[in-house]
């Protein structure tokens, strides 16, 4: 059945929908299954995202047609359509009449993603009135709230230098704790590797208690705060704060040290809600395991890596992985650059909306991923700034001469860049940052082709 007289309109105009901010608008890469018409199946597919099925249903009513979702433009040889859902679609809490992210969810990648007559359809960007900005948390706490627990400029702070406890699990809790000491000798911030939780050979009982004793060792030892983020994912919303409750008594008085990891794709919008709302002083650390099920460029269906990051701000993360934009071990391209941009500015420019935030905290882009010292300058040459928080396992558990110099080399790297120094003339003065190069020579044989002579006199 071809709905596309009642579920297309495509006189109405993006800008004059945008000045009206009545609506969320959602853009998607579509394609139909072969024989459908585009219009018809983009009709088809706003109607299940909204108010319809694939037959008129006879309970329908005037009110009811005022609230589908209309496609508004539909350009098939680009594979461009682009959908006008209006706010009243939207399920709100009855606690407190905020908007939910898994209602967005469930109705703009909802049924749509299974549809019969559509081959695949991706969401590639959405724009949200001031309205939907208002009815969202929006992040409580975010790099600034770091920078001054760490006695920084508030607004300036630079780089914070993190790692992952590596390996990823298989650590008791003695030697977890080591791995963390080690790491804050030269580092600022840890966190739990993303699977790491209370598995029995390491019970969070006794393993937090060690960490938290790591961590006054290291600030005793370098007169430096320090920061650790701490796994709290559980399927049970009652096993999520007894985990975090249990550490924010741990670390007592310095619990403004704790920060909170969620693993949000996998486990979705309640998960990082519940961190939000509950704990709203701590630094909610939005990692995204499994989400290139759906974001990886190689899957059509599903949404950008883009929209996920620009979902995270308005349910509240603080931080959120955004990839390393080519320059890790996880798929990605320079030009994601403006996924760290739409979080963390007050105005930015999407692949397709402009979208303002109206003083709305900015999240903080968490760098990750096959990083490591030698990686660095080039990435913050490709983004611009370094005010984010990098966290490299293998880049600090891999330099040759330890954890603690792996911390100090990805500092040197951050301030080779921010110097704008030539990496092998700063390796001549900056010993932590040389040993980079032997520790990860098929990374300085690729980014530094001369480096062996230029370092190493030619001797290897
Ligand atoms: C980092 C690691 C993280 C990824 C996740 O370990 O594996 O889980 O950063 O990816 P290492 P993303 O530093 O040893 O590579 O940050 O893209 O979500």
């Amino acid at each position: 059945m071809d709905q596309s007289t009642r579920y297309a309109d495509l006189g109405l105009s993006e800008e004059q929908l945008i000045a009206g901010g009545k609506h969320i608008l959602c853009a998607y890469r579509m394609k139909p299954k072969a024989g459908y018409g585009y219009l018809e199946s983009a009709a088809h597919f706003a109607a299940e995202s909204s108010t319809g099925t694939n037959v008129e249903v006879s309970t329908t009513d005037d009110f009811t047609k005022g609230v589908d979702a209309l496609v508004y433009h539909a350009d098939e040889e680009n594979e461009d359509v682009r959908i006008a859902y209006p706010l009243e679609l939207f399920d709100r809490n009855i606690t407190d009449g905020r908007m939910m992210m898994v209602s967005f969810l469930t109705l703009t990648i909802g049924n749509n993603q299974g549809m019969g007559d559509i081959e695949y359809a991706k969401m590639i960007d959405f724009w949200v009135p001031p309205e939907v900005i208002r009815q969202f948390d929006g992040p409580a706490m975010n790099i600034s709230d770091l920078w001054r627990i760490l006695g920084r400029d508030v607004n300036d702070g630079g780089y914070i230098a993190g790692t992952i406890i590596k390996p990823k699990l298989g650590l008791r809790p003695e030697p977890f704790a080591k791995a963390a000491y080690e790491f804050w000798l030269g580092g600022d911030f840890i966190k739990n590797d993303e699977p790491q939780g209370n598995q029995t050979f390491a019970p969070l009982r006794k393993t937090i208690p060690l960490v938290y004793d790591a961590m006054k060792r290291a600030m005793d030892a370098t007169g430096e705060p320090k920061l650790f983020s701490m796994n709290i994912t559980a399927d049970d919303h009652n096993e999520m704060l007894a985990r975090a409750d249990f550490a924010l008594e741990t670390f007592g008085p310095d619990a403004n040290k704790l920060a909170f990891l969620v693993d949000g794709y996998v486990g979705g919008p309640g998960m990082i809600t519940t961190a939000r709302r509950n704990y709203p002083n701590q630094f909610l650390h939005y990692h995204r395991a499994g989400h290139g099920a759906v974001t990886s460029p190689s899957s059509k269906r599903g949404y950008t890596s883009f929209v996920l990051a620009k979902m995270s701000r308005l349910q509240g993360a603080s931080g959120i992985h955004v990839g390393t934009m080519g320059y890790g071990k996880m798929e990605g391209e320079g030009d994601d650059k403006i996924i760290a941009y739409m979080i963390e500015r007050d105005e930015a420019q999407g692949p397709v909306y402009f979208q303002k935030w109206y003083g709305m905290k900015a999240t903080t882009p968490i760098i990750s991923g096959g990083m490591n010292a030698l990686r660095l300058p080039g990435f913050f040459a490709n983004l611009g700034h370094g005010n984010v928080i990098n966290t490299a396992g293998g880049g600090s558990y891999g330099h040759l001469d330890g954890p603690a110099a792996g911390a100090l080399s990805l500092r040197q790297g951050y301030d080779c860049w921010a110097a704008g120094a030539d990496p092998l003339e700063w390796a001549r003065t900056h010993h932590e940052f040389a040993r980079a190069f032997e520790s990860f020579p098929s990374d300085a044989d690729a980014i530094y082709p001369g480096w062996r002579e230029s370092l190493l006199g030619g001797n290897r």
